[in-house]
């Protein structure tokens, strides 16, 4: 396997990335009227603007011309065709499967998953729609008005970032909650706001073994016994999971458990069974416009030139600025209040599946992959972190993402942020020289010490790049249309650094060791730990907790 660096295509971008350090995006605005309709893509409800990059047609050529060495376009078949692409744990990458509303057949060994999908979305959409009517009752009759999904990781984000997104769609009367965290708090203040007879429990978890997740659902089945006993849990806890024998063991009725698949990633869940907890909030018919979102981008991605292919283009953007231009670090700022858990969703989805240092074949990399990735809803932002974006001395590329109407059109609160979000994108591409700095200072009368010193502290190098995502509201259909751009900007980006984007082999050792630790901190083992510091942390510990 050649190594990406060491090709034609990879050694052009470098010589042009050199020569693109000395241009300023503001001034290839200036030379170019055009700029803006050349870098746009309208799509269905979105709108993908890349012109305030650092690019002209030579780079945005190169960048295509890597993707074609890197078999981007080939690489894209398998992943829709059932390939097992994730080939450390020789599986399929299906979660398009669960969004193809055309149904159109798609193997894994040989058998169509279709019928399978449809059939658990069914179960899903009876359920969902007994959970929502009341027809669905407690162990005392009474109907449901808690909602608690248990789960963590990929079996909480998702659900967790799609239910908030989505409030303005959300039923009303029902109460969603989410816990993920070992932290007992987290529990504890959710079944504080929550009554055992009117409470629903969705334990959420593929391999239905993960110690967060089995430690929170053991915690809540006791609260629901000591009130009710135990023939209550029937009617309090459904599962979702891939594992049946766990599901039984755990001692809820596995026609209560909703399944999905070994092809399904934890952190691409979110469109399975892992997604019940969305549609008991939003309703099927919300929940089939998601998926229909993420299926328009899917289409889009499968069939679209890769020079017009917005996941491409943003993976390949990504890939310009990480690795020839030194950016370690990347911004999701959504405009939308709604979004706030978008990023942290995001997190997950890039940096669990990007963080790799080793390659398809076993060797090391030896050029950076996925990124840092960080964000908050914006104007907060602008209040916190955005100085060292602006005036810091790294290169962060920002994505923002802003409906143009909002939920809440109250007086002139959407107008000001719409005009926040695209001022933030013009200073980071114009920014404001010396010159500007000093003669604003002139204006405001300050004396010439004052001008000398502070025209540095107040000038903008610009040239920060950012790519706008424009939506029309947030609404099912365009976060679905969101979550699967993502989606296949990261699959772009695993292609071009040949690493497998779908395995997460570096959560493994923390697990493994917190199970050594567990004991001697709990049943008083001897202490046996190869460091001092940790030797002596648990021994405090011990201490202060005897
Ligand atoms: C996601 C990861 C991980 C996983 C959690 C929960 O891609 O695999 O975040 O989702 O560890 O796992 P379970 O669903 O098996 O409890």
């Amino acid at each position: 396997m050649k190594s990406i660096n060491k090709t034609k295509e990879w050694k052009k971008l470098e010589s042009l990335s050199k020569k693109m350090s000395k241009k300023h995006i503001y001034d290839m605005f200036k030379e170019d009227k055009d700029r803006y309709k050349k870098y746009t893509i309208d799509l269905d409800k979105l709108t993908f603007d890349f012109s305030k990059n650092r690019i002209d047609e030579k780079v945005f050529n190169s960048l295509i011309d890597l993707a074609k060495s890197a078999g981007l376009q080939e690489k894209i078949e398998e992943m829709f065709c059932g390939e097992k692409i994730n080939t450390t744990e020789n599986r399929a990458v299906l979660h398009t499967a669960l969004r193809n509303r055309d149904n159109h057949p798609i193997f894994v060994d040989d058998e169509d998953v279709m019928p399978e999908v449809n059939n658990v979305l069914k179960r899903m959409k009876d359920f969902s729609d007994e959970v929502r009517s009341g027809e669905w009752k407690g162990h005392s009759g009474k109907k449901i008005k808690s909602i608690v999904n248990i789960g963590i990781g990929g079996s909480d984000l998702g659900p967790v970032m799609a239910v908030e997104a989505l409030k303005p769609y959300c039923k009303k009367g029902l109460d969603m909650h989410f816990v993920s965290n070992i932290d007992g708090t987290h529990m504890i203040e959710v079944l504080k706001k929550c009554k055992p007879d009117t409470t629903l429990f969705v334990v959420a978890s593929k391999t239905f073994t993960t110690q967060e997740t089995m430690t929170n659902a053991n915690t809540a089945r006791k609260w629901l016994i000591d009130e009710l006993g135990k023939t209550a849990v029937k009617k309090h806890f459904v599962a979702v999971s891939t594992n049946k024998e766990e599901v039984k063991k755990f001692g809820i009725n596995v026609k209560n458990m909703f399944e999905f698949w070994n092809w399904v990633g934890g952190r691409y869940s979110m469109w399975s069974a892992i997604g019940l907890p969305i549609m008991i909030a939003i309703g099927w018919d919300n929940f089939e416009k998601l998926l229909e979102g993420g299926n328009a981008i899917d289409k889009h991605f499968r069939t679209t030139p890769l020079e017009n292919n917005i996941p491409v283009i943003m993976g390949l953007l990504g890939v310009w600025y990480h690795n020839f231009f030194g950016a370690e670090s990347y911004a999701v700022l959504p405009y939308d209040q709604y979004l706030h858990r978008f990023p942290a969703y995001l997190q997950q989805a890039d940096m669990e599946s990007n963080g790799k240092g080793v390659r398809f074949d076993g060797k090391y990399l030896d050029y950076q992959s996925g990124p840092i990735l960080f964000g908050e809803p914006g104007t907060n932002g602008q209040h916190s972190f955005y100085q060292l974006i602006h005036q810091g001395t790294h290169l962060i590329p920002c994505d923002f993402i802003a409906p143009i109407h909002s939920h809440n059109e109250t007086g002139n609160h959407h107008e000001i942020l719409l005009a926040n979000v695209l001022a933030q994108a013009k200073a980071l591409m114009k920014g404001k020289t010396e010159k500007e700095a000093e003669e604003e200072l002139i204006r405001m009368k300050k004396n010439k010490e004052d001008i000398a010193l502070l025209k540095k502290h107040r000038a903008f190098s610009g040239n920060r790049p950012s790519n706008m995502i424009l939506v029309e509201k947030v609404d099912p259909f365009t976060l679905g249309m969101l979550v699967s751009l993502y989606e296949h900007k990261i699959f772009v980006q695993g292609v071009i650094w040949q690493v497998n984007s779908y395995d997460q082999w570096g959560v493994e050792l923390g697990k493994q060791l917190a199970n050594q630790i567990l004991p001697q901190i709990s049943a008083g083992k001897n202490v046996k730990t190869s460091d001092n510091s940790t030797k002596n942390l648990i021994k405090k510990i011990r201490k202060a907790r005897k």
